[in-house]
């Protein structure tokens, strides 16, 4: 299959069938969201058909769910499983303690609970994510709709006492409409340049009323399966 795929897709699917390559029969997997994320779905649901692998996946967004169920995995809820042997899942950034920016595909709370609640995580990608300092990319904050212009000041002044550069946070648009997560809030998009300190960062928003979480995986990833143009595969 990835004869005929574009040299970026390549990259992501032999990532992704690498990654697939860690699940053993009986377990519990998170699975991610995300166009690499969707490769891995797909190539786990070979796995199950082909080898009749009896695992159960716990999806982190509906796209996901969706796709899972079509591919022929057993799909069940987080409060089903309780807990996950592995979660796969990409990401927007990583730096070389493997702490990530997650979200941009607006799945951030779903995924960073899975994550947490899995003995091992890893995140499958391409070498473009690979940063030395988190924060080119913008930072996804999830954040309640009431008063979300109120709590989207309040990030702004928390910023404001933190060594990062940039001060913008934008209001993830869907069209005309503000962006609503599968949990039914917004999403502010924090363009941060670059990010000294990712723990404390991530511990000041989630103190602010009105956020529900952020985009910093910080201390969660365990493992980074890198796939290349020209198909070969690293795992850090
Ligand atoms: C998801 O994967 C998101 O957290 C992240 O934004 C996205 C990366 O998407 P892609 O694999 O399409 O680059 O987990």
């Amino acid at each position: 299959m990835s004869s005929n795929l574009s040299p970026i897709d390549t990259a992501k699917f032999v990532a992704a069938k690498k990654a697939v390559d860690f699940v053993e029969d009986k377990m519990r997997v998170g699975l991610g969201t995300g166009s690499t994320a969707a490769w891995m779905v797909r190539a786990l649901g070979e796995r199950v058909r082909e080898e009749g692998l009896s695992i159960v996946g716990v999806p982190t967004s509906t796209r996901t769910a969706e796709l899972a169920a079509q591919v022929g995995i057993k799909v069940v809820s987080l409060d089903e499983a309780r807990w996950l042997d592995l979660t796969i899942d990409g990401a927007d950034e990583f730096d070389d303690d493997l702490n990530l920016i997650k979200g941009g595909g607006g799945a951030l709370l779903q995924e960073k609970i899975v994550a947490t609640a899995s003995d091992t995580m890893v995140v499958i990608t391409d070498p473009s994510k690979h940063v030395e300092h988190l924060g080119a990319f913008p930072l996804p904050v999830e954040v309640v709709p009431f008063g979300w212009q109120t709590t989207k000041a309040l990030i702004e002044e928390s910023l404001d006492s933190m060594d990062v550069l940039g001060r913008s946070g934008t209001l993830r648009m869907n069209g005309e409409a503000p962006f609503v997560t599968d949990e039914g809030n917004h999403i502010v998009d924090l363009h941060l340049q670059r990010i000294e300190d990712a723990r404390k960062l991530s511990l000041v928003l989630n103190q602010i009323p009105g956020v529900v979480e952020n985009g910093l995986f910080i201390d969660i990833c365990d493992r980074v399966v890198i796939g290349h143009q020209d198909g070969r595969v690293e795992v850090i």
